[in-house]
């Protein structure tokens, strides 16, 4: 495929994707298709992809509704499960309109508890997590994904086959690889892109439904990035930050645009979103689809795990590659199990690394943009 458009219109365009999908999802849902909503890194999508379902992801980033939230949740709750809640609740979130069934995780405790609410609006299925990346954690999640698989055969009056399956961990697999090969550009020094241009594909792409399509439309983009860099077209060489911690989109990337506008560049995303997401492949050789399924959904390095010792080794591993020099640490407010964490991060990247390490507890509220501005520029400067 070749790309005709610019850069920076591709850019845009997958920025605005999320919000041009409503329209999408309502055509596919009037020709028959089940809509999924989801709201973690965890859920296998592959199951719901081999019952061709639309699966659209319903974490919520923005501020609009947290004030009608706080009706039912406490306030001093992360602002991701708020926001999510409040669209809901609010009903002006398209994508959970559209949503036959809502699946959740039992990651951290206050979305478990915030999924209890949202049953009393839509259908409900809660995957059991297990908290720990061991051999029985793998038997009870592939238990569970079998357990899933059954519940989406009872209520679409489908039959999920194993080869169906095998299909769809194929598509996904080739998806993560585009979008690597996309993420990857960023270990040039100077960098092609944005750290917001990038995080803007990596999310709106999550908003496209086909699949195939997609995958050949980022393979194009990254020709394309590389033609033009090897032709000289980049940014200036800048300091490099690693971004991790909660999701950083929507009203968290206040953040990131602090790191930009202060003359940083987001070279890699650690945190969901960015390479927790891509990372690892499932492996298409196991003969056991659930069980290739559960190791590989499992080993995703959630602050959630006690211990999570799979966050460290991709944290190590992105230092290495893309060569920060700095990290900064998103952590949403209330985010306990990544707050916590944040000790052990700072140390590992300061003890092993020598980088300088900055959190930034925050909401999606813009009161704190000065401070944090103020922040980011004195990490910039240090540098
Ligand atoms: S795999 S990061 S998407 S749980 S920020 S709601 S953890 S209190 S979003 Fe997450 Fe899955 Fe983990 Fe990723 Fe709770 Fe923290 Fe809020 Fe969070």
């Amino acid at each position: 495929m070749e790309l005709i458009k610019d850069l920076p219109s591709v850019f845009e365009e997958f920025a605005e994707q999320r919000k041009n999908s409503f329209l999408r999802v309502k055509e596919l849902k009037e020709k028959g298709m089940p809509v999924i909503g989801v709201f973690c890194t965890y859920f296998p999508q592959e199951i719901a992809m081999a019952m061709e379902a639309c699966v659209v992801g319903l974490c919520s980033t923005s501020d609009e509704t947290v004030r009608d939230a706080e009706q039912d949740l406490p306030s001093n709750l992360c602002p991701l499960i708020k926001s999510s809640y409040g669209f809901a609740l609010t009903d002006k979130c398209p994508f959970f309109y559209f949503s036959d069934l809502i699946v959740g995780e039992t990651t951290c405790d206050g979305k478990k508890k915030m999924y209890e609410f949202l049953g009393e609006f839509k259908p409900v299925h809660i995957m059991e997590l297990p908290n720990r990346q061991s051999e029985s954690g793998c038997r009870m999640y592939r238990e569970e994904i079998i357990r899933f698989r059954e519940v989406l055969e009872e209520r679409f009056g489908v039959e999920i086959t194993e080869e169906k399956i095998r299909q769809a961990i194929h598509t996904r697999n080739e998806e993560r690889r585009a979008l690597k090969s996309l993420y990857e550009l960023m270990r040039l020094d100077p960098v092609p892109m944005k750290g917001e241009q990038l995080y803007g594909v990596l999310f709106g792409s999550t908003f496209r439904f086909d699949k195939s399509r997609l995958v050949a439309e980022i393979d194009a983009l990254v020709a394309k990035i590389r033609r033009e860099y090897d032709e000289g077209k980049h940014l200036e060489r800048m300091p490099r930050i690693l971004v991790t911690g909660s999701p950083s989109s929507g009203g968290a990337m206040k953040v990131v645009r602090a790191i930009e506008e202060n003359g940083g560049v987001v070279v890699a995303y650690e945190n969901c979103g960015g390479s927790k997401s891509c990372d690892e492949m499932v492996d298409e050789d196991n003969p056991d689809v659930y069980d290739a399924l559960a190791r590989r959904y499992l080993n995703i390095g959630c602050s959630c795990m006690t211990p999570n010792p799979n966050r460290f080794d991709l944290m190590g591993r992105l230092i290495e590659e893309y060569k920060p020099d700095a990290v900064v640490e998103i952590v949403l407010q209330a985010c306990h199990t990544y707050a916590v964490e944040s000790t052990r991060i700072k140390r590992f990247v300061q003890d092993n690394y020598g980088l300088p390490y900055l959190k930034v507890e925050t909401d999606y509220s813009t009161t704190d943009i000065g401070q944090i501005n103020t922040r980011v520029s004195a990490l910039i400067e240090m540098i």
